[in-house]
């Protein structure tokens, strides 16, 4: 995480008086003890920034502040001043109200920042479970706000959603030079076969491309037979190497085990949708059996190949997984079939033409109706054995 560069991410900064429990909550998104939390009002005195994967918000960086009430002397007052410079620069503001505290002027003073600013913003009434005071019932008034308690770990979801809803639309993690420090070597294997466009790369291979240069790296490129002539003709270890996932199982032995290893489909996804559920719900592939169905679904129509990944390659190598007979359905455009419900999984390409809020969607719907949605690259990852190792580059719990 120490390479994260944070002006890729997401930046929200946690605001409110002392004690209100900003430190908890961080903690409490994070599922880790980051910030010291106490009872003694003024235990943060200086900004803590903690950079995690925010699902399904994605990159973030986490800022907790001091309490914007610690007024009482010059050193306090400096403290504020401090706070509220961060708030400037936030991508979005979390104002935390203790319910069973005080709120008034200091709150307001936050609010019409944000809005003076035009940066959004989420009023959380924490410590939800004790009994809101007066001051507080007041304050809030009409305000639209959501309820949490971050001791007791109950909310936090609903916080994240909303992050969710107020993200800028144009707003997406980077393609991979988070992943990567200015002068790193990145190995891109790309193998130009019958599935490759004629005299084009396809457009994840140009987007890391362009997004290893945008991250001061080195960008290299070759096919899977030359990949062991590439490596041994190289000085530098590469820092990072992705493949086509068609070629997971060939390239991944000869790739070695300390480079950091994934796909253009992972990476394609982890940008324009919800990664972390993408892996849990590949674990799916252990309950199928003959006869269940299967939805193959890429979110645009460009013309099919004789060994197309999604008509022929993942449909073999998902039956030769649960010993065959299981109906396989493929879609192709922005719209799923009428019969969602009937698919035990959902295999969704890299959706590298949609926008991000776009393929949350498409992982949403189907979630609702209880179908869960993993990727291309995650699910060959998984059944050619190189799971999981092509998660490893990216925060996501238990990896
Ligand atoms: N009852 C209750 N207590 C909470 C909750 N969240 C935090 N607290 C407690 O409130 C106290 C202050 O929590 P912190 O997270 O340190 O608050 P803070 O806003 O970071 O405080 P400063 O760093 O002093 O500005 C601690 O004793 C927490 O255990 C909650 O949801 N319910
Ligand atoms: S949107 Fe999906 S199917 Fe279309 S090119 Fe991108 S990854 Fe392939
Ligand atoms: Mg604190």
């Amino acid at each position: 995480m120490s390479r994260v560069m944070t002006g890729d991410r997401l930046r929200i900064s946690i605001f409110g008086r002392r004690n209100a429990g900003k430190s908890s909550l961080i903690n409490a998104f994070t599922g880790q003890n980051v910030a010291i939390v106490s009872d003694v009002p003024g235990t943060t005195t200086d900004p803590v920034m903690k950079a995690i994967e925010l699902f399904p918000v994605g990159p973030a960086v986490l800022i907790d502040t001091a309490g914007i009430d610690d007024t009482g002397n010059a050193l306090g007052l400096e403290r504020v001043k401090k706070s509220i410079g961060y708030l400037k620069k936030s991508d979005m503001v979390i104002l935390v109200v203790d319910a069973s505290g005080v709120a008034g002027e200091l709150e307001d003073n936050v609010i019409s920042e944000c809005l003076k600013e035009r940066i959004p913003f989420v009023l959380v009434l924490n410590k939800s479970e004790l009994a809101i005071s007066e001051s507080v019932k007041t304050w809030l008034g009409g305000k639209e706000y959501i309820s949490v308690s971050a001791l007791n770990n109950e909310g936090i979801d609903k916080i994240t959603r909303k992050i969710t809803e107020l993200s800028p639309d144009e707003w997406e993690p980077p393609f991979l030079r988070d992943l990567i420090n200015p002068g790193d070597v990145v190995l891109m294997i790309t193998p130009i076969d019958s599935s490759a466009p004629k005299g084009r790369m396809i457009m994840p291979q140009v987007r890391a491309w362009r997004d290893i240069l945008d991250g001061g790296g080195i960008a290299l490129s070759c096919e899977p037979q030359n990949l062991q002539k590439t490596l041994d003709s190289l000085s530098v270890k590469p820092a990072l190497a992705v493949t086509d996932s068609q070629v997971f199982s060939k390239v991944a032995p000869i790739v070695p085990e300390d480079i950091l290893f994934t796909s253009f489909s992972i990476l394609s996804i982890r940008q324009k949708g919800n990664l972390a559920e993408m892996v849990r719900a590949v674990k799916t592939v252990e309950s199928l059996k003959a006869g269940d169905k299967v939805l193959i679904a890429e979110s645009c129509s460009h013309h099919s190949q004789d060994d197309d990944i999604a008509r022929v390659k993942i449909p073999k190598w998902l039956n030769d997984k649960v010993g065959g007979g299981l109906i396989i359905d493929t879609s192709a455009g922005r719209d799923y079939p009428e019969n969602l419900s009937d698919y035990k999984l959902i295999v969704h390409c890299g959706a590298c033409t949609l926008n991000r809020r776009e393929m949350l969607l498409r992982q949403a719907i189907p979630a609702e109706k209880g179908v869960p949605v993993t990727n291309f690259g995650v699910l060959i990852s998984y059944l050619h054995g190189v799971f999981p190792r092509a998660l490893k580059p990216f925060d996501i719990d238990g990896f």
